[in-house]
């Protein structure tokens, strides 16, 4: 298809105010783009241009968040979302390295118009972009910076201001359906499914403790607790925004430094808390423990077996014909627990399959089964319906409690993108069932001791990896290298590989005691120092 020449004049004049900075390369990583904010404007635009395109090549709205997660505070990215509420399709992430990575506005003129051709569709159309953003001071500059994207190819920018990310995925998800699709419709959604879950059982009476990383999941957490008031779900909200995004708080705090998180020191021992990260779509359960500043976790692997126990009762509720062959999956990354990953193969009878990290993985794998279970051990997660079986549900529901109840987790589970407000209500209605506490919890499983290491290299792109991350393919001996000094572990397992996120190397180990995991971690950070090219000392 031919593009009107007067489209490439138009992006080149609208990208004018937006110059990528001299010698930033931005990559699309494991979320979308990460940086230092100031560095970002250029990019923000051309993911505007590209989420424009994207609509209207599907004739459907698409959604721009703005965020970078548990990074820290100076830091900001995108992630962007298709019409279905997902992460933006695979194939369509070169686009977005190319336009982000173009060298002058008429070097990203041409490329758009490429673009366009390519794809088959015309501009300027019409249409419209959800944009929004989390608590980051540079958050509201690089939404305009969006919407100016978004404009020049003549859609309608619509700012949405204040979201966690679940929520715009959500909101995308919904509205492309034609279903209630605004932020009260989806406090009003969960809450409503959350209730239905857990008539009939007693409330689990303690408080819950959150930590809100200091980020947006507070004020969100604050409005979904007014909806469940008379629920029997009380709520103490902690780091809502007076200290540092994601500073010494958030689940990303937690799980690497297994610390009470900030203002967690007049929680009694035993109670039960939780952590968001800046964006809310991570959840870690937690207890501080007797007698000091640690925190024993509940983290994504315990959520997912919490999930699976759940579903499994409600299946073997349904009748017999229907709950036979019902196809339930677990999906997990490399970074599971091997004891999670034991107890859900050999006391749950489950599935279990391992992709890549980076939640498109786990996400798209999730969509083989009829429900698709899948958690990072860091708590970014959700459960996955396929349509077949809601339907199926639902034709059951007027006579099956159990299908009117799984029809009703499908909404308490945000089913766009792991969500970590829907996690607690997933998590406090698994337990509420049951009548569990903690201990009940806890005592599924004990987990294998692990430690994460970061080394950096000066080109990290120099580790290779196969069979979903766990083995490294490039530099040639260092996997021989890895594999011996796992030998010497008892129970030990360790892999590397580079981050997505950040310029680092990550090191995972796990052995069968805290010091056989340390010395692991630590002996394999010093072989990819060694032989990946490492900056600095060596660790
Ligand atoms: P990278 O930096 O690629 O390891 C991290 C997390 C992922 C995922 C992304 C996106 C770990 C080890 N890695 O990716 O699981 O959550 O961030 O936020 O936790
Ligand atoms: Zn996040």
């Amino acid at each position: 298809m031919a593009v009107p020449a007067s489209i490439e004049a138009a992006v080149a004049a609208a990208s004018r105010p937006y110059q990528l900075p001299a010698g930033f390369r931005p990559s699309y990583g494991t979320a979308g783009f990460r940086a230092t904010a100031d560095l970002l404007d250029s990019t923000m635009f051309r993911c505007g241009i590209l989420m424009a395109a994207r609509a209207l090549k599907t004739r459907q709205i698409t959604g721009i968040c703005i965020t970078a997660s548990h990074n820290p505070a100076p830091d900001n990215g995108v992630k962007l979302v298709e019409p279905s509420g997902e992460m933006l399709c695979q194939e369509w992430e070169a686009y977005a390295n190319e336009l982000a990575n173009a060298q002058s506005d008429e070097e990203l003129a041409s490329q758009v118009a490429g673009l366009l051709a390519k794809e088959g569709v015309a501009a300027p159309g019409a249409g419209t972009v959800m944009i929004g953003h989390d608590t980051r001071p540079s958050g509201p500059g690089l939404a305009a910076a969006a919407a100016a994207g978004v404009r020049c190819l003549g859609l309608e920018a619509q700012m949405c201001g204040l979201l966690t990310t679940p929520q715009l995925h959500w909101m995308v998800m919904s509205r492309n359906r034609g279903e209630p699709c605004g932020e009260g419709d989806y406090y009003a959604a969960l809450a409503g499914a959350y209730k239905q879950l857990v008539a009939g059982s007693t409330s689990l009476g303690q408080t819950l403790y959150m930590d809100c990383a200091n980020g947006v999941g507070a004020s969100k957490m604050r409005e979904l607790a007014a909806h469940l008031a008379d629920a029997g779900l009380a709520v103490d909200l902690r780091n809502t925004g007076e200290g540092v995004l994601n500073g010494g708080c958030g689940s990303d705090f937690l799980q690497k430094d297994r610390q009470l998180p900030a203002n967690f020191g007049d929680v009694p021992p035993g109670a039960r808390c939780c952590a968001v990260d800046g964006d809310a779509d991570r959840l870690m359960y937690f207890t501080p423990l007797e007698g000091g500043s640690h925190a024993l976790l509940f983290d994504g692997d315990r959520i997912a077996c919490l999930s699976a126990m759940l579903l499994r009762d409600l299946i073997s509720a349904l009748p017999p014909a229907a709950a036979q062959g019902v196809r339930v999956g677990i999906i997990q990354t490399a970074y599971a627990n091997g004891a999670a990953s034991r107890y859900i193969r050999d006391n749950l009878g489950c599935a279990v399959e391992v992709t890549p990290t980076g939640v498109k993985y786990l996400h798209e794998a999730a969509h083989h089964y009829d429900v698709g279970v899948y958690f990072e051990a860091n708590g970014h997660g959700t459960v996955l319906f396929s349509r077949a079986f809601l339907e199926q549900m639902k034709q059951l529901s007027g006579k099956s409690r159990a299908a009117a109840e799984l029809l009703a987790l499908g909404v308490v589970v945000n089913q766009a993108v792991g969500d970590a407000l829907s996690g607690i209500l997933l998590v406090e209605a698994a337990l509420r069932r049951k009548g569990w506490g903690l201990g009940q919890w806890a005592a599924l499983y004990a987990d294998l001791p692990s430690r994460q290491l970061k080394v950096t290299v000066a080109d990290r792109t120099v580790i290779v990896t196969t069979d979903a991350e766990t083995r490294v393919a490039e530099p040639r001996g260092l996997q021989d290298a890895i594999d011996a000094a796992v030998a010497g572990a008892p129970r030990g397992r360790s892999f590397v590989r580079p981050s997505g996120t950040e310029d680092v190397v990550r090191v995972y180990a796990e052995a069968e005691s805290q010091a056989a995991a340390d010395d692991l971690a630590a002996a394999v950070a010093r072989l990819v120092h060694a032989q990946a090219g490492g900056v600095g000392p060596a660790p």
